[in-house]
């Protein structure tokens, strides 16, 4: 089943090219999502187009006015009721993998991104589901936000990443980091790829990238390891981490103790 993703802007022509050739163009072309932007100054009823307006109260800056996106929410609700409102803003819960997941499952979202100081507030009491933040920092507009979220949900969708490569085996699955990447050559500048990986030992080499995944977690997001699900193995593995022990030759030797 395609996923639709219809974005309310007032830049439409910002995703142009960002959603275009790459995997997300393709995507498209292969009819596995679909993308459609919705530009929200074609909602307004008077010649001179308003979108935003002084904030009552005083204060700096401009808010939405709520009349043009009602119309235009209501514009795409009557076309299918049970499309996913998402508002994406700083006051949002924080996006992660997990909640891309989710997003995922849903056939039909509608990106709200705002612009200036926000929307009026009636828009959030009368027609948003979910509030999404990407990240504790302020952009010029929703636009980017709403980039990020369809590349990361996007990825979730079957054939969206190629055939073989599902989305369940990134960094954040399972909460751990990724483990360390290497390509030719094997020796660049004397740093040398480490020999585990050139091994053809199957079961070391995923020993030796399960351990990388936890030190590296361990060093730059312990935060993410506290609530990662570790196995009895994992735990082992976190130990010697901890203990600093070396890699390399421990890697292989355990490997191989097996197959005997
Ligand atoms: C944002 C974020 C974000 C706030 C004012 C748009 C801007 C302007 N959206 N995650 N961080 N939005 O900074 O989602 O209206």
């Amino acid at each position: 089943m395609k996923m639709k993703f219809d974005i309310l802007t007032l830049f439409p022509n910002m995703f142009s090219s960002p959603l275009q050739g790459s995997i997300l163009g393709k995507a498209v072309e292969k009819g596995l999502i679909e993308i459609q932007t919705i530009n929200i100054r074609d909602f307004t009823l008077e010649k001179h187009q308003v979108v935003d307006d002084a904030p009552y109260g005083g204060g700096q800056g401009m808010v939405m006015k709520v009349e043009p996106i009602a119309r235009a929410i209501e514009s795409v609700k009557s076309q299918n009721r049970s499309a996913w409102i998402i508002y994406l803003t700083p006051q949002g819960k924080p996006f992660h993998q997990d909640l891309a997941r989710r997003l995922s499952t849903q056939l039909h979202l509608v990106l709200l991104c705002g612009r200036y100081e926000g929307v009026d507030e009636r828009v959030r009491e009368l027609f948003i589901d979910e509030e999404i933040s990407i990240g504790d920092y302020v952009l010029t507009g929703g636009e980017l936000a709403a980039m990020v979220l369809i590349d990361a949900v996007s990825r979730f969708i079957p054939g969206v990443l190629g055939s073989d490569r599902s989305a369940a085996e990134d960094s954040f699955f399972n909460s751990l980091l990724e483990y360390p990447q290497y390509t030719r050559p094997v020796d660049f500048r004397g740093s040398r790829v480490p020999e585990v990986l050139l091994s053809g030992n199957h079961s070391a080499i995923a020993l030796w990238r399960r351990r990388e995944a936890i030190r590296q977690t361990s060093l730059r997001r312990p935060d993410l390891l506290a609530k990662a699900r570790l196995t009895e193995e994992d735990e082992r593995l976190l130990e010697e981490v901890l203990q600093g022990k070396s890699i390399g030759d421990r890697g292989l030797r355990n490997a191989d103790e097996g197959q005997k």
